[in-house]
């Protein structure tokens, strides 16, 4: 079968699944300097099928848990899309596939803190001309604008990328550097990660081990106090269902894209 008819049959596929967009990067125009090779996870992939979804307006919500229950909705959606995406390439083309995360699990090594995906999803959807970097380091989809996520299933496939998008999508307004509330875009090209993640995820990682160290040096009396604080609470709630976002705002500010 032709490279270009895969791609019309997967396309279609995905588009009927929901999915607001898709789009195909080879292996060899995926180019992520900080992430690992791709071989060193899918020693014969040739190719990526990246799917974009719009966040919907969940995100706008003054209530954290609003906000968040629209990620977790979508990260569900998304997943099972992935699984869809995997079986239907196996069962059609007869070559293995496999789903990356959308989020989580990460690597969680000293060399990379959690803070590096097994593939980048912003150059695998650059790759696959789904958009192009904006002042605030995220991928803005031509049509769905910043609100949107991706995820990618990688095959062996050897389908030619589609063509990049060449047009400047940033309008350069700068709202997402002055609506973030730590500074974290304040450097261009850059994000300062451990700013975003103390104010995006109070209740992560570094949370959980700020309240533990208060913990352990406290009296009796005070770690009673502490176990029944919103802090313990919203810390436990999270380890149970995953990272909490608190903070979208570098992705809900910008002005590009935002009909519904
Ligand atoms: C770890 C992680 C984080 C960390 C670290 C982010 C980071 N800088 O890498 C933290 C917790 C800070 C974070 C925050 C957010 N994240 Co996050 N995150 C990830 C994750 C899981 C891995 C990212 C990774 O591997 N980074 C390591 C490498 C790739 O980064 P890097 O080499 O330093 O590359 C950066 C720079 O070089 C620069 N860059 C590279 N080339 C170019 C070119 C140009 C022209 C420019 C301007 C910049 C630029 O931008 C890159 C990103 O910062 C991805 C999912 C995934 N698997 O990709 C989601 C992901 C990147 N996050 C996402 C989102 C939405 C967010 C948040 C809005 C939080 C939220 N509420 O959802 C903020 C946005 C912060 C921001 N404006 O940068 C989306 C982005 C979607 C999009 N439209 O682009 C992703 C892709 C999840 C997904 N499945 O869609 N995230």
């Amino acid at each position: 079968m032709m490279a270009e008819e895969a791609k019309t049959r997967i396309r279609q596929f995905v588009l009927d699944l929901g999915v607001d967009d898709v789009g195909f990067a080879n292996i060899k125009d995926y180019s992520s300097p900080r992430s690992p090779k791709i071989e060193t996870i899918f020693p014969t992939a040739r190719s990526m099928v990246v799917m974009a979804f719009k966040e919907g307006s969940n995100c706008e919500s003054p209530s954290s848990s609003i906000a968040m229950t629209g990620r977790m909705d979508l990260m569900e959606f998304s997943r099972s899309c992935n699984y869809k995406l995997t079986r239907f390439i196996e069962r059609e083309f007869h070559t293995p596939a496999m789903s990356v995360p959308v989020s989580y699990p990460l690597d969680m090594s000293a060399q990379t803190s959690g803070l590096v995906g097994e593939v980048s999803l912003r150059h695998a959807a650059l790759a696959a001309g789904l958009g192009n970097f904006g002042r605030h380091n995220l991928i803005i989809h031509p049509r769905l604008g910043t609100r949107v996520i991706f995820t990618a299933v990688l095959t062996e496939l050897d389908l030619p990328s589609d063509p990049p998008v060449t047009e400047d999508l940033c309008i350069d307004c700068d709202i997402c550097i002055e609506s973030c509330p730590v500074g974290a875009l304040d450097e261009e090209g850059k994000t300062d990660m451990m700013k975003c993640l103390g104010n995006s995820q109070p209740y992560g990682i570094g949370g959980s081990i700020r309240f533990w160290r208060k913990f352990f040096a406290s009296s009796p009396e005070e770690q009673k106090r502490m176990l029944f604080s919103e802090d313990f609470m919203r810390n436990y709630q999270a380890q149970m269902i995953g990272f909490q976002y608190t903070c979208f705002n570098c992705y809900t500010s910008c002005p590009i894209g935002n009909d519904l």
